[in-house]
C-alpha cells in the first residue's frame, strides 16, 4: 500500500507565555516570567507549516484551544462571570489559574499517539489522544483534542479516535513524544517503538518526572491492535539531565533511528527489540555519543527534536532542525558531520521556532505526524490544510487578534479573555469549525 507521512501542526494560540509550568523541562523553568510574543510565535508556526508544505508533504493545522479555560476554573468553584471567575481564580488559586491559561496544545505530538492502517487490525488510522496527566496545564488538553482529531480526520470507516486513557498517574501518556515508527516505506508495515519512563506502581524517585508509563504504551498499542510494538524504557540519566519526552534525545523516520547514547535505559536490548520486529527491512542506527554532545548541549540546542522527513524527490532524508542547532557548535559539527557522511541523512535545514523553543518546544514538539494512503489523505477535512492561501489568511488573522508582548502576569487580564475569543471565533469561522467548536460558542461568549 502507497502511504505519505503528513504533519499536523499546533496553531499557537493567543496566551502563549513563559509561565514555568513544566518541572523537568528545564527551557521552561529557565525563561519562567519573561515576555512572550505570541503574535512572534503563531507566525513562527506558520511559517514553518509553509516550509513543509512547500516540500511536498501534507500539512495541516490543529487549533488552538480555549483558554483561559473557564469551564476547568467553574469546576473549581469559583462562580460569577467569566470575568470574576477569572479574577477570583488569580486571586485565590494563581497556579490553577496560570495552568488555565496555559497555550501548551501547540506541540502536537502531545497531542496523540497514532497508528496507522498498515499497523493496525481493522486497517483503520488509530489515534488515542494523551492524557498528559503529569502536569496539570498539559491535563486540561485532551477533550478539546479530541474534538479537533474528529473534526480533522472525521470518517470513522477510515479513523478511529479513542478517548484518552484514564486520567490517572499509573496510566500516565504523552503522545507521539514517546512515539517512534521505522518501516521500509511508509505505507509498508512497522515497528512502533513506546519508550515509557516508569512503570505504573514503581516508587518513582527521580528528581525530574517520568511522564509515560510502560503500561500506558502497552495499552495504547493493544486498544489500536497495533503490530511490530516494541517497548523500550527512556534512561533514568536522562530524564534526571532534563529529557522529559524521548523525543528530545532521539528521532526516527523509515529505516533510520536517530539518538543520544544516553536515550534509553538498554540501548543493545532495545536495538536488538528493534531488529527482530522488523519486517522487510534493516534498521540503521544513528548514535551520538556523549563525547561527541554532551547531554546538556544536546538538550539546550535540540539537535535531535527535528523532523526527520523523506522530502518527495530526494534520495537521503532531511533532517528539519532548529537554529538553536546551528547556534550549538557540538551540535552543527554532529549535524553536518552527518550530511558530509554517507550515511542515511542528507541534508539539514534550518527553522526559527525560538518561541516555542523558549517553553522546550521544537520542531519536532510542533507536529504530529500522520501516515495516510491517498484515500485517507482525501478524506483529511480539507478546510484546515495548510496552503498558500490558508498561510496568507491566518497571517493575516494573528496580526489583527494576537498581542506582541505579554507577561505571565497579564493572562490575568479580563480583556485578553475577550481578544481570545474573538480571536478563536474568527478562526472557527476560517477553518469552518461549525458554531459550537468552542466551549464558549455553546456556553454563549
Ligand atoms: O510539555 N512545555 C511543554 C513542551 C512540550 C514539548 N513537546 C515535546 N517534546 N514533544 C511541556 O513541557 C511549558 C509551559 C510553560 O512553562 O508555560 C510547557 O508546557
Amino acid at each position: 500500500m502507497k502511504a505519505i507521512e503528513a504533519n499536523v501542526d499546533g496553531l499557537i494560540g493567543p496566551t502563549h507565555s513563559y509561565a514555568g509550568l513544566s518541572p523537568g523541562n528545564l527551557a521552561s523553568g529557565r525563561n519562567k516570567g519573561e515576555a512572550s510574543n505570541p503574535r512572534a510565535a503563531v507566525i513562527q508556526g506558520l511559517e514553518k507549516m509553509k516550509a513543509l508544505a512547500d516540500l511536498g508533504l501534507p500539512q495541516f493545522v490543529l487549533p488552538p484551544q480555549e483558554r483561559p479555560d473557564i469551564p476547568f476554573l467553574r469546576s473549581l468553584g469559583f462562580a460569577g462571570s467569566d470575568a470574576a471567575v477569572l479574577e477570583r481564580a488569580w486571586k485565590e488559586a494563581p497556579s490553577f489559574a496560570a495552568a488555565a491559561c496555559s497555550a501548551s496544545a501547540m506541540w502536537a505530538a502531545n497531542a496523540a499517539t497514532v497508528t496507522p492502517g498498515a499497523d493496525s487490525a481493522d486497517g483503520r488510522v488509530h489515534f488515542t489522544p494523551a492524557n498528559l496527566t503529569t502536569n496539570l496545564h498539559r491535563s486540561l488538553e485532551h477533550r478539546q483534542t479530541q474534538r479537533s482529531l474528529r473534526a480533522l480526520f472525521p470518517d470513522p470507516d477510515l479513523f478511529a479516535v479513542h478517548d484518552a486513557l484514564p486520567s490517572v498517574g499509573h496510566l500516565a501518556d504523552e503522545g507521539a513524544a514517546n512515539h517512534v515508527r521505522l518501516c521500509a516505506e511508509h505505507g509498508a508495515p512497522g515497528v512502533n517503538l513506546m519508550v515509557w519512563g516508569r512503570e505504573a506502581f514503581e516508587a518513582w524517585d527521580g528528581a525530574f518526572p517520568a511522564r509515560q508509563t510502560r503500561e500506558a504504551s502497552d495499552a495504547i498499542m493493544r486498544r489500536h491492535e497495533a503490530s511490530g510494538a516494541v517497548l523500550a524504557r527512556q534512561g533514568r540519566a536522562a530524564i534526571a539531565g532534563g529529557t522529559f519526552h524521548n523525543d528530545v534525545v532521539c528521532v526516527g523516520a523509515l529505516d533510520t533511528l536517530f539518538f543520544h547514547e544516553m536515550a534509553f535505559e538498554d540501548t543493545a536490548a532495545t536495538q536488538a527489540a528493534i531488529r527482530a520486529a522488523a519486517r522487510g527491512f534493516e534498521p540503521v542506527f544513528v548514535e551520538v555519543s556523549a563525547a561527541d554532545l554532551p547531554l546538556g548541549d544536546a538538550i539546550g540546542s535540540y539537535l535531535f527534536n527535528s523532523m526527520l522527513i523523506q522530502v518527495p524527490g530526494e534520495d537521503r532524508l532531511s533532517l528539519i532542525c532548529p537554529v538553536e542547532t546551528q547556534e550549538n557548535d557540538r551540535s552543527r559539527a554532529v549535524a553536518e558531520g552527518l550530511v558530509a557522511s554517507n550515511g542515511p541523512i542528507g541534508v539539514v535545514r534550518y527553522v526559527d521556532v525560538r518561541q516555542s523553543m523558549r517553553n522546550g518546544g521544537g520542531p519536532a514538539c510542533l507536529r504530529l505526524r500522520v501516515v495516510l494512503t491517498e484515500a485517507e489523505l482525501d478524506a483529511v477535512y480539507d478546510p484546515m490544510r495548510m496552503n498558500d492561501d490558508l498561510f496568507a489568511v491566518l497571517t493575516d488573522w494573528a496580526g489583527r487578534h494576537y498581542r506582541d508582548r505579554l507577561f505571565p502576569a497579564d493572562l490575568a487580564d479580563p480583556a485578553l479573555l475577550i481578544e481570545t475569543r474573538e480571536a478563536l471565533d474568527s478562526l472557527a469561522a476560517i477553518l469552518d469549525l461549525g458554531g459550537g467548536f468552542y466551549p464558549f460558542q455553546r456556553e454563549g461568549f
